[in-house]
């Protein structure tokens, strides 16, 4: 539990005295301490302390007695820190920052021992603020989570130098006329060492370290490069037809880099593709992580005529209250809702009110992870108008979606619309 308590210490009075155990620290609201300690009969201040400043942190640190000992020059109002109060915040906090803290900790321990003239076997006993709740395991993990980190770090550092990240390609597909709309772009990482590595395993290191940067900026234009190649092969085939869209995933980290619109411009203008052709996916489960700034980037997207997808719709905090508000064009339904469907009469009522919404609202509908001809014409029946998903295709390199969509576009019309298609 966390235990925050206000306290007042008049003129004069010790808040800590020297050698007392020491079990919180605290931190000054007003007034003014002073800390001192007596040394060979003199009494020598060490520091006075005013508001933001803390007193009492070895004591959270170590279970070392209080070294100094600490006085109010004037009525001090102070707020105690418990270790308590730390370690809830430590528990969320990044292993790396665990660890290098952890360290740190350590090093200081050691130091005052030495300063205090302590030999190794007399040492202050081992007590970490990081491990208050998992004495034994919680530095064990950190390291070895700090290391895995790390490691994953410099070897994708190397892939993005290298050239071992691509793009693969996911066909959408027109529900009623099964005409390509468009493709979504999934990142791959063909590593020397691990394989094939799927960017589940790789995108979550990559926002924590910043990587997702200079990865988010080759996604752009290598996208871009795919899309103006497979925009060629659909003209060739079938002049006239609205150009095919590419969807790329952005993670809201991408929001903080300040080039993101730059690069995304001239990407777009490099391989002359028109920013109404690319559709960036938000994950729903992160649109609120920075509302105001999420907001204002989805704004600023549409202001330069990118359209915008909710991706994973129905993961995360699906609520009507922000839907209305988002400027976005597209809704793509998370996959459980369509695994389930044709089992679960509630699943596939949600479906079907999803689609409703999204019509309603002006906003195109794809499904995702459609695998099955079951899953097909039960969406077809309420009305589904995209769909993407291993029933189509899966993900494909470049090469592979090209011959894809070539094959597609030869094969024989077989609706009524892509007859007279074809018939013009
Ligand atoms: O096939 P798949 O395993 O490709 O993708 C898993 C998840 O990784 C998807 O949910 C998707 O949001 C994310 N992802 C795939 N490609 C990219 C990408 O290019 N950029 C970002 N930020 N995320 C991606
Ligand atoms: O960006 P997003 O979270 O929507 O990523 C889509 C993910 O779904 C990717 O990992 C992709 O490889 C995967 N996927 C695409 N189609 C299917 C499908 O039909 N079934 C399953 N299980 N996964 C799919
Ligand atoms: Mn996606």
């Amino acid at each position: 539990m966390v235990e925050t308590v206000v306290k007042i210490v008049p003129a004069g009075e010790n808040l800590l005295c020297e050698g007392d155990p020491g079990v919180f620290a605290y931190m000054v609201q007003s007034g003014k301490l002073e800390v001192w300690t007596m040394q060979q009969g003199q009494r020598v201040v060490l520091s006075r302390v005013g508001p933001g400043g803390v007193v009492g942190e070895l004591g959270l640190v170590t279970n070392a007695p209080r070294s100094a000992t600490v006085t109010a020059l004037e009525g001090t109002q102070v707020i105690r820190i418990s270790r308590e109060h730390l370690s809830e915040r430590l528990d969320e906090a990044d292993p790396l920052l665990r660890h290098t803290l952890q360290v740190v900790l350590t090093r200081l321990r050691d130091l005052l021992d030495f300063v205090h003239g302590k030999s190794l076997d007399e040492k202050t006993e081992a007590y970490s603020l990081l491990d208050v709740d998992n004495q034994t395991t919680a530095a064990g993990t950190d390291h070895s989570k700090a290391m895995h980190r790390l490691q994953v770090e410099q070897e994708l550092e190397h892939a993005v130098r290298n050239d071992e990240l691509e793009l693969h390609f996911q066909p959408i597909v027109r529900l009623k006329t099964r005409a390509i709309a468009g493709f979504e772009a999934l990142i791959r990482w063909r590593s020397p060492k691990h394989g094939m590595v799927r960017p589940d395993s790789f995108i979550p290191v990559a926002e924590q370290s910043n990587l997702i940067v200079p990865i988010g900026h080759w996604i752009f234009h290598s996208a871009c490069e795919s899309l103006r190649r497979l925009q060629q092969v659909a003209a060739q085939l079938q002049p006239g037809q609205p150009l095919i869209t590419m969807s790329v995933n952005l993670s809201v980290r991408q929001f903080r880099d300040d080039s993101l619109f730059r690069e995304l411009i001239r990407a777009a203008k490099d391989h002359h593709i028109s920013p109404d052709r690319i559709r960036l996916e938000i994950t729903e489960s992160r649109l609120l992580d920075n509302w105001e700034l999420t907001l204002e980037m989805l704004r600023t997207a549409r202001a330069h005529g990118f359209r915008l997808a909710i991706d994973d719709f129905g993961t995360g905090y699906s609520s009507l209250a922000y839907l209305h508000r988002l400027p976005v064009d597209t809704l793509k339904l998370d996959q459980g809702f369509i695994r389930d469907m044709v089992q679960n009469a509630g699943a596939q009522a949600i479906v079907s009110s999803v689609i409703e919404l999204a019509r309603k609202l002006g906003l195109e509908f794809i499904a995702e992870g459609v695998e099955t001809r079951e899953q097909l014409d039960a969406l077809a029946r309420i009305n589904a108008t995209s769909i993407q998903g291993y029933y189509f295709s899966r993900p494909r390199s470049l090469a592979e979606i090209e011959a894809y969509l070539e094959q597609k576009l030869r094969a024989p019309a077989r609706t009524a619309s892509s007859r007279a298609q074809s018939a013009a």
